[in-house]
């Protein structure tokens, strides 16, 4: 196991210490909430009772192959705990989410969580957000358009593609990539995106997270 996937590993250990008995969790999408789910699973095994909600297909399919109680999400308006990844994070606690294509999802729950953890190995952790681009879902219809009002905002866009075809999301939407480097000011950048007709969400979580894990070398560091 290479350094990083330990660091996510003890991350997510760390992070699935807060459940408690009874919570109703929200499940991020990536591959350090996968160790979470993991570490779930085996609590549930041991006898843990929590019901969940998962932020993506592939959470949800992943979460059933190792029997976590999931309910759909449209049947709630609030969770006690959410555990979700995160591309980048500061010192601000805010970051920036949705390399993994879930951010729509992921912001919902996000929102209606009493707490929301994020678990992050440590080269996520930076002074200043914007070397990840930031993933901006938009409908189909209105990619272009977008396209070019987030080019006019200073970012180099890219319509996120897999095998040549549009990436399209768990809302059939797509998503463009707007690269806006160091300079990126989130909560002005945040605004000006929100208000851009045809923008379903983005991925700057700016007030949502309550926590933040971090795994470093053989520690972990909790930040509240
Ligand atoms: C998800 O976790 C996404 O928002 C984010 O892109 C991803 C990070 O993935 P990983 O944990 O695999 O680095 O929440």
């Amino acid at each position: 196991m290479t350094d990083r996937e330990a660091e996510k590993r003890l991350a997510a250990a760390r992070a699935v210490d807060e459940i408690e008995d009874g919570m109703f969790v929200g499940l991020g999408t990536g591959s350090t909430t996968a160790y979470a789910i993991k570490s779930l699973s085996d609590r549930i095994r041991q006898g843990l009772r929590i019901t969940a909600v998962a932020t993506s297909r592939a959470t949800e399919m992943f979460a059933r192959r190792l029997a976590v109680p999931l309910v759909p999400f449209e049947q709630f308006s609030s969770v006690d705990l959410t555990i979700d990844g995160a591309d980048e994070i500061d010192c601000h606690f805010q970051a920036i989410k949705g390399g993994g294509g879930a951010l729509l999802r992921e912001k919902v729950v996000a929102a209606a969580s009493s707490r929301m953890i994020v678990i992050v190995d440590a080269c996520k952790v930076v002074r200043r957000l914007g070397g990840f681009p930031l993933a901006v879902e938009v409908v189909p219809f209105a990619s272009e358009f977008v396209r070019t009002h987030l080019a006019d905002l200073g970012a180099s866009v890219t319509l996120r593609s897999v095998g040549g075809e549009p990436f399209i999301t768990d809302q059939s939407n797509h998503i463009l990539d707007a690269a806006f480097g160091k300079a990126l000011r989130p909560i002005e950048i945040a605004g000006a995106i929100d208000a851009i007709p045809g923008v379903m969400e983005h991925g700057l979580f700016l007030s949502e997270i309550d926590t933040v894990v971090v795994g470093r070398g053989e520690t972990v560091e909790v930040h509240l």
